[in-house]
């Protein structure tokens, strides 16, 4: 037998890490790079595998301590077969995972020697071993064993459950008949009992009375020596055993004495600690599938969280649309071949650019669509005046100019729609400049130059602009660059067609005006219905960055930089 302390590894330059979890008891039997302690900077949190196989004698940490590298973990009692042979072997058959430190120590240190009672008083607490079994099953000829409560080295309170058994009928906790430490356990999850069966076995101590009493049923009396305390400690005032009742030393077999040092758990704590009651086997999987343990409901008695109740979250989250946190329920696929002939063609790289942009668009932004109508009957009287000009220069002025105008006027005066928000969610940030975005429809998608320093330009020159940039995207001839850097976008389908449509805005702007065919309506003005050349305009906006009201001022600002173009001289 050897012992072995298990240290804190390389914590990869973090001075100190929190001990999230403790995945091991007292008593456990562990084998070879299984997950002992899992710790927890504020950066990473990393599994501390076991060095070599063998049984937990003592955890020196609690879940929620800090601890640095070098400091103690736990304490391992390996066996001669487990036994890691050397100190360099033991590092490097766990190099791989972490650089854990392991201090070989002598067994013969830590075993009781004969010279124990010379240097302490010789004064051992009594403890006896209580066997558990499968009581009166109310008429139930077998029950199944659904889950064990406890693990070896757990230390329980009476009437503590340590398995939870389920007939066809029902299912009943089986209660521990008295406080103490589980020594061993005889039966596994899915088992089926009948009464009489032993489930586990219970070290329990003995009080004076019991020991002058004769035994109960299915109870041996050991005693056990205690380490020696050092010479300051007070002795202890437990009375002492009798040497009619002790036993040989028993090496490094737990005591009461020296497991009670708060890191075994009965389920009281572990549910004060964590606010979730669940053993290390269900943490474990927790851990395994990512599921937060205080959102799962427990079916068993007194809270506690069985695998089953981790089944059950993770099939119910998979199949409800409503609990996946954001998750959209997919469309479910079709075969319109059943329904008629079909032909099916691959989607253009950009037309799957765009769709993935307006997906993630419509996805992330709260959209909020706003209506109006601009008078543009004297802008368009205006326009007309320019048609010879216009042949002359061999430049096209379309209301789209002017709509690129009275926007650039507007951003200037309305900072909210000139900005977008940081990615953090923490700020905003306004651009000092106004280039403006233009939605093209072209033969291969979608596609939006951006026109720089609207604000600066003349409409001759926007015209141009348009033009030149409408032809390049139409003849998928534009730079990346002449694609980015706009603070909002215009996206005028007049020419095509429409009485007004909801654009999804183009994040991370936070604004896009959608402009429809203009159409000639009556309008009620100085006591009668006039004809007015009116011209639909939609803004869409995200609601994170902008106020309902900011964006009503926006667009009477537009309305009215329309309705009198000589405004956008001011
Ligand atoms: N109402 C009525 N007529 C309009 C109009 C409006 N709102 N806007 C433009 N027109 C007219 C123009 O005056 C022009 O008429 P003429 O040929 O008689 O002069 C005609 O419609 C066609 O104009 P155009 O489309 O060639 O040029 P434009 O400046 O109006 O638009 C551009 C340029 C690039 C914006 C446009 O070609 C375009 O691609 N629009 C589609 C945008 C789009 O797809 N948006 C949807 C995005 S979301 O899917």
């Amino acid at each position: 037998m050897t012992n072995q302390t298990v240290k804190v590894p390389d914590l990869g330059g973090a001075a100190e890490v929190e001990v999230i979890e403790i995945s091991v008891a007292v008593g456990d039997e562990v084998s070879v790079d299984e997950s002992i302690i899992v710790v927890e900077s504020d950066k990473a949190s990393m599994d501390i595998p076991c060095p070599a196989a063998g049984k937990v004698t003592a955890i020196s940490v609690a879940e929620g301590s800090m601890v640095k590298e070098g400091d103690p973990l736990l304490e391992l009692e390996i066996s001669a077969s487990g036994a890691v042979t050397s100190a360099s072997e033991v590092a490097q058959s766990v190099a791989s995972e972490s650089a854990l430190v392991i201090a070989n120590e002598a067994s013969a240190q830590d075993e009781p020697s004969a010279t124990v009672p010379d240097q302490a008083p010789s004064i051992a607490p009594a403890t006896a071993t209580e066997s558990v079994v499968v009581p009166d099953l109310g008429g139930a000829d077998k029950v199944e064993l659904i889950e064990l409560m406890v693990a070896v080295g757990d230390r329980i309170n009476e009437g503590d459950g340590i398995v939870l058994m389920e007939s066809d009928k029902a299912s009943m906790e089986l209660p521990s008949p008295a406080s103490g430490v589980i020594t061993a356990l005889h039966v596994n999850e899915g088992d089926s009992l009948a009464e009489g069966d032993k489930v586990a076995e219970l070290e329990v101590m003995v009080t004076d009375a019991q020991m002058v009493m004769p035994a109960v049923d299915h109870t041996e009396v050991t005693a056990e020596p205690i380490t020696p305390e050092p010479a300051s400690s007070k002795p202890s005032t437990s009375a002492p055993v009798s040497s009619s009742i002790a036993s040989p030393a028993t090496s490094n077999t737990a005591t009461p004495s020296n497991v009670d040092t708060g890191h075994r758990q009965t389920g009281d704590d572990r549910r004060r600690k964590t606010d979730v009651y669940a053993g290390p086997a269900v943490r474990k999987l927790a851990r395994k599938l990512g599921v937060d343990l205080s959102r799962v409901k427990s079916s068993g008695p007194r809270g506690r969280l069985a695998k089953e109740d981790l089944h059950n979250y993770v099939k119910q989250l998979v199949s409800s649309p409503d609990s996946m946190g954001g998750a959209i329920p997919k469309v479910p696929e079709v075969d319109f071949s059943q329904f008629g002939e079909i032909v099916t063609e691959p989607m253009s790289k950009l037309h799957k650019i765009t769709a993935a942009n307006m997906h993630r668009s419509w996805l992330n932004v709260p959209h909020v669509t706003q209506f109006d109508d601009a008078d543009i009957t004297e802008l368009e009287a205006f326009r007309q005046t320019l048609k010879d000009e216009m042949a002359e220069r061999g430049i096209k002025i379309t209301p789209v100019s002017f709509l690129m105008k009275a926007v650039a006027a507007a951003l200037e005066t309305h900072r909210a729609f000139n900005a977008s928000l940081s990615s953090d969610g923490e700020s905003i940030i306004y651009k000092q400049y106004v280039h403006i975005g233009m939605a093209v429809d072209t033969p291969a998608g979608l596609m939006v130059p951006v026109l720089r320093d609207v604000n600066k330009k003349g409409i001759w020159q926007l015209s141009e602009e348009i033009r030149e940039l409408a032809d390049k995207a139409k003849h998928r001839k534009l730079k990346p660059n002449e694609m980015q850097g706009g603070c909002f976008t215009v996206s005028s389908l007049g020419g095509i067609g429409g009485t007004g449509f909801t654009p999804i805005v183009n994040t991370p702007e936070v604004g896009i005006l959608g402009v429809s065919k203009l159409a000639v309506k009556p309008v009620f003005q100085n006591g009668e219905f006039v004809p007015r050349k009116m011209l639909p305009l939609s803004l869409s906006y995200d609601h994170r960055a902008v106020n309902g009201g900011d964006a009503g001022r926006f667009m009477t600002e537009i309305a009215a930089n329309l309705a009198d173009v000589r405004r956008l001289l001011l």
